[in-house]
């Protein structure tokens, strides 16, 4: 258990109030507010924004420039969701929340990571992940007794928490596309990266790597598949934390019943039914997606009427054939 010290207890109450307040506080109401003086509060705010957080200094005083920032108050909340893991390490900058998971799981421990921003965000085969501040960037590490043949279901486990979440807590259509993406109004808003360390036919951990497009803006970017935010779609800011909580909470739940990971899948799949290509490192086939077998391999029915089972590569959705 961490120690609180008085000085810590008054950073985070310095952030809370600019967390809550809308327009920029001056020196003299924080110095009010925390008891302390004008210079005590000045070197508080010259040690956080040294920390990385966004406080901007206007001539009325200070102001967090991004009020979404989590305090420890979040922290401790999502440490008690779920058993999944047993502490939460929260960054404001770090190059990839996989870089820092790697190292934690190496030694044993299970834990969730998440960064305010990744200077190296990585997606899959070595590609880019822009994760600016605004969006949601974090590896959960787990240490499950899952057969290797299966460690890809984490990935759909994770498109069904992340889908779902998004419906519940935004109210928007959010769908599944194989293999790891999570589409609003078929734009990419969410990417999922999966890195196992296996032995023989047994995993030892899995660093589950999720990044969801918030209040970044990405729809100008020139990405693979196009992209969307959740803001860019609302037009407003939204807060991350219940769009967090839930996905933890969809998670564990759909961890203890790996049945329901499948057919939810499939139930929330926007690829299913499409005619896709699919490309794979050797190959690229095109057909229509009819299925996923109990393995998790997509099924293609070719042109030729043949059935191929691609178990990885990336999709693109060439048309709706229901339409
Ligand atoms: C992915 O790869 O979609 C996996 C993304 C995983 C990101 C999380 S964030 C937390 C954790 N820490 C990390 O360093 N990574 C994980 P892939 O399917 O290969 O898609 C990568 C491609 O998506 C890139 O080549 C770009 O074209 C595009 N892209 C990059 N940034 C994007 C963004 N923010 N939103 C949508 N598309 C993006």
């Amino acid at each position: 258990m961490q120690k609180l010290t008085k000085q810590y207890l008054l950073e985070e109450t310095l952030l809370k109030i600019l967390k809550e307040r809308e327009k920029p506080v001056s020196g003299e109401k924080l110095a009010q507010l925390l008891g302390i003086s004008r210079v005590a509060v000045w070197k508080k705010i010259k040690k956080l924004k040294e920390l990385g957080y966004p406080i901007s200094i206007y001539k009325k005083g200070y102001a967090l420039s991004n009020k979404d920032i989590f305090l420890k108050e979040d922290i401790d909340e999502l440490a008690g969701i779920t058993r999944l893991f047993e502490e939460v390490i929260y960054l404001l900058e770090t190059t990839s929340t996989m870089d820092i998971a790697k190292d934690l799981a190496e030694k044993g421990k299970k834990a969730l990571v998440i960064a305010e921003k990744q200077t190296q965000g990585k997606g899959r085969l070595g590609r880019k992940w822009e994760s600016q501040e605004g969006g949601l960037w974090f590896t959960l590490i787990l240490h499950e007794p899952l057969p290797l043949r299966q460690a890809h279901f984490l990935t759909y486990l994770s498109s069904v928490a992340i889908a779902l979440s998004i419906r519940e807590t935004f109210h928007l259509p959010a769908q599944v596309k194989w293999p790891n993406d999570v589409l609003i109004f078929d734009k990419k808003v969410a990417g999922i990266l999966l890195e196992i360390k296996a032995e023989v036919d047994r995993l030892i951990y899995a660093l589950v790597g999720i990044g969801i497009n918030v209040n970044n803006q990405v729809e100008d970017k020139e990405f693979l598949y196009p992209a969307t935010s959740i803001c860019e779609i609302l037009k407003y800011q939204v807060e991350r934390l219940p769009l967090l909580k839930s996905i933890l909470k969809h998670f564990d739940s759909l961890i203890h019943r790996k049945e329901h990971i499948l057919p939810a899948w499939k139930e929330l799949s926007s690829t299913l039914g499409k005619k896709v290509r699919i490309e794979t490192s050797d190959k690229s086939i095109t057909g229509e997606a009819i299925d996923l077998d109990e393995q998790g391999a997509l099924l293609i029915k070719t042109e030729e009427g043949k059935i191929e089972r691609i178990y990885s590569g990336d999709c693109f959705h060439l048309r709706n054939l229901n339409l």
